[in-house]
């Protein structure tokens, strides 16, 4: 997401930065900029203003113009402003001072909420609170099979409707729900392609039969100015009290994101980044302003290693290392733990200053290359994996054959692994000469 966008904001604090001192001319040109990369960015017309003019009047009021760092002060405008359009303040969920909590999803037809309400329910169990899943969706029974497929998949209950209308189902969902010893009710109801009478009455009186702590739009990001739409549409009916924007991953532009929150006041409270039930994470907006000006998001970047990576496995495989004792075996793990964390450009894109190295990469490659390599290490055994200097040249055309590949395949990872292994023992010798930086969790 934010590719093009933060691309040519770089572009242009690099411009900025270039000039010995920012002078009044330099800096109309750097708005004028900002202007067109988020118009370009499908950003809404009323949004981009207020924001290029809260960002000169700040620029002008600070005495930017004729001081060394001037520079650097107009990104650190543009980010807090950015940061201020986005939304300022986190927004986490409210849950009920009584359970049971009711958190309604609601929204356009295909906009993400069956898939939503899963990944919804996945992450406050992960809270230790103890979801149920509402199939308030009767009008497809497709719809009811998705969210039961679903609720299976993460070993979660779905309630679904035993002849009640969705308000009804909800209502008492909720009402059975401390009985099964469940907390909070999440309910996935229908989607219409244009908003409707029928659809909102029928919405308005599950609000008001269930009282919700949270009434959640979900808004598919990639079709840009129109979910600011419907959301303002949404708003003008319903008591919204968040957002959930999806598909972020697939939305180059960003407009969406950028402007929605602004547009209407409600706050984006996740971020839907992927078909997988893991893929939604909590919405911060000066994380995603530090994304959008090239900055990296290291601190999600962490979190998802926190809670993917077996931090006792990670120290183990490290010392190995060192030890020149890491095998095959334990690079193929360490394969697996990094491609846990989410697709290769997406995580490149939070380190900061390797923002333009994900955009050059050509995903599909990067991802494909390594599933050549767990495919290579999955099929040797476990004695060749331990000693990789016993496979021969049969060995190596059956490795190659069981996984799909080339023996030439083969032959490189080999080649690769030899490397790593005098690189292991040179790094091994230099911990050992004290001549290492002490990383945490490395050496001791
Ligand atoms: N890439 C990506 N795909 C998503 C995301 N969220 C949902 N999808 C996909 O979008 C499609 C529609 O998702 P659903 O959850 O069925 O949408 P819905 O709003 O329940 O649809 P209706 O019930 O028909 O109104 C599915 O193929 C999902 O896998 C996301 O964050 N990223
Ligand atoms: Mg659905």
């Amino acid at each position: 997401m934010f590719e093009q966008l933060s691309d040519r904001l770089t572009g242009t604090f690099d411009r900025l930065r270039g000039k010995p001192r920012v002078t009044d001319s330099d800096l109309d040109e750097a708005l004028r900029d900002i202007r067109i990369a988020l118009l370009e960015a499908d950003v809404n017309y009323a949004v981009v203003k207020d924001l290029v003019a809260r960002v000169r009047e700040r620029a002008k009021g600070q005495d930017v113009l004729q001081t060394i760092s001037g520079a650097q002060q107009v990104v650190k405008i543009v980010h807090d402003e950015l940061v201020a359009t986005l939304g300022t303040t986190e927004s986490p969920l409210q849950f009920a001072a009584q359970p049971p909590t009711v958190i309604l999803l609601v929204g356009l037809q295909g906009s993400g909420k069956t898939t939503t309400a899963a990944k919804v329910a996945s992450l406050i169990r992960k809270k230790g609170r103890r979801p149920v899943l509402v199939a308030a969706d009767p009008y497809r029974p497709a719809a009811v099979e998705q969210l039961m497929t679903l609720g299976k998949q993460l070993d979660l209950p779905v309630r679904v409707a035993n002849g009640e209308q969705p308000p009804e189902l909800v209502a008492s969902a909720a009402a059975e729900s401390s009985r099964d010893g469940r907390d909070v009710v999440v309910a996935d109801t229908a989607g219409r392609l244009h908003i409707d009478d029928e659809m909102m009455r029928e919405l308005e009186r599950m609000v008001a039969l269930t009282q919700p702590a949270e009434i959640l739009l979900v808004a598919d990001a990639m079709t840009g100015q129109d979910a600011v739409r419907a959301a303002s549409e949404f708003r003008a009916r319903l008591p919204l009290t968040g957002m959930i924007l999806t598909k972020v991953d697939g939305d180059a532009r960003g407009g969406a994101a950028l402007s929605i929150r602004a547009a209407t006041g409600v706050p984006i409270k996740f971020l839907g980044t992927g078909e997988k039930l893991d893929a939604l994470e909590p919405f911060h907006p000066d994380r995603l302003a530090g994304r959008i000006l090239g900055m990296g998001d290291v601190l999600t970047l962490v979190e998802r290693a926190q809670e993917h990576v077996d931090q006792k496995q990670a120290e183990e495989q490290a010392k190995k290392f060192l030890e020149a004792r890491f095998t095959l075996d334990d690079f193929l793990s360490q394969l697996k733990q990094v491609r846990k964390l989410g697709p290769l450009s997406q995580l490149l894109s939070m380190v900061p200053g390797m923002n333009q190295m994900a955009k050059q990469m050509p995903e599909a490659e990067a991802e494909r290359e390594l599933t050549k390599l767990e495919a290579i290490i999955s099929s040797m055994t476990m004695a060749e994996r331990a000693d990789p200097s016993i496979i021969s040249g049969s060995r190596r055309r059956r490795i190659a054959r069981g996984s799909g590949t080339t023996v030439q395949d083969v032959n490189q990872l080999l080649k690769q692994f030899v490397e790593m292994q005098k690189l292991m023992r040179q790094m091994g010798t230099m911990a050992k000469s004290g001549r290492l930086p002490r990383f945490p969790g490395l050496v001791r």
